[in-house]
């Protein structure tokens, strides 16, 4: 089936669709000009995911993984979302309007659906806009704005880390059961720009899959998913999810 004809009956089930829940990855956000993980000259390609994005690379080196995020918070700062995440925000309000829910579950550390105007977001891997202590509970959402190099915990002077789910962690847990919850219930599902190999996460499709949720994929490649959704659309998410507004 063209792609075209895809898109026209993907359309048609989203205008009809009141319980959607759609996952997200860094690829909704490649459009901005942030770069996704792995895809080539991605971020895990100049620093591997073992050295930062695990709580044993941190413990070997909280300056070197801190200087890896404050470079990333800071391209974050001048981010500004795209196509796509305004249309996922349009889209929520539309079914919020005819009586519906939109649920919308992101990989993505990096903000922008929230700046994109959408409102029921889950972060289930935490927001590169907070930290947290690496010894006791204090959290702080400190914004994308520049930091202390090594910043410190202003009740136990341990220091603190970026508050995201690094590979051997449990995800926050009030987000992971709402999108579990989401997930089993929604009538609809969209998994947009994730590779769909990162667990729990890439076990949310199933969980929609295996609810009788219509499931539609958008990514610029095939993915490990793309032959157990509905309708897999291949594309930017910026070009193809407005069009399914139309
Ligand atoms: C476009 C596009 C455009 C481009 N339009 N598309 C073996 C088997 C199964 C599981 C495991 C295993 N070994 C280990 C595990 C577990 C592990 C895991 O899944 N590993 C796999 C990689 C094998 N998972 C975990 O460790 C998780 N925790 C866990 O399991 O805990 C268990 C536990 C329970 C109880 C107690 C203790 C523990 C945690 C996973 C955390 C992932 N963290 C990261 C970093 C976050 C912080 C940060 O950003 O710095 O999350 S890793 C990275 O991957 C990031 C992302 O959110 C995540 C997913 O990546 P994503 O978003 O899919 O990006 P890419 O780059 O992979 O893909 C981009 C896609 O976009 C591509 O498909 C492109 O084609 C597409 N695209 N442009 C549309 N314009
Ligand atoms: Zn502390």
């Amino acid at each position: 089936m063209s792609n075209d004809r895809k898109i026209h009956r993907a359309r048609r089930l989203l205008a009809s669709a009141r319980r959607l829940a759609v996952l997200t990855g860094a690829g909704i956000s490649a459009e901005s000009g942030v770069a996704t993980f792995r895809q080539p000259g991605g971020l895990w390609e100049a620093a591997p995911a073992d050295q930062i994005a695990t709580a044993e690379g941190f413990t070997a080196d909280p300056p070197g993984v801190w200087q890896w995020y404050h470079e990333r918070r800071r391209e974050m700062a001048a981010a500004r979302p795209n196509a796509a995440h305004v249309a996922l925000a349009d889209l929520e309000r539309r079914v919020t309007g005819r009586g519906g829910e939109l649920t919308l579950i992101t990989q993505n550390v990096d903000g922008l659906h929230a700046k994109a105007g959408s409102r029921n977001i889950l972060h289930v891997h935490g927001c590169l806009a907070d930290v947290r202590c690496t010894h006791c509970e204090f959290r702080q959402r400190v914004g994308m704005e520049p930091i202390e190099d090594l910043p410190t915990c202003p009740r136990c002077q341990a220091v603190l880390r970026p508050d995201v789910v690094w590979f051997g962690e449990p995800l926050p847990a009030d987000a992971w059961r709402s999108a579990v919850q989401a997930c089993e219930a929604c009538d609809m599902f969209l998994t947009i720009g994730t590779s769909a190999i990162v667990y729990p996460a890439a076990g949310l499709i199933e969980l929609a899959i295996d609810a009788d949720a219509k499931t539609v994929e958008i990514n610029v490649a095939p993915t490990p998913v793309s032959g157990l959704v509905d309708i897999a659309l291949q594309g930017p998410a910026g070009e193809i999810l407005p069009k399914l507004l139309q």
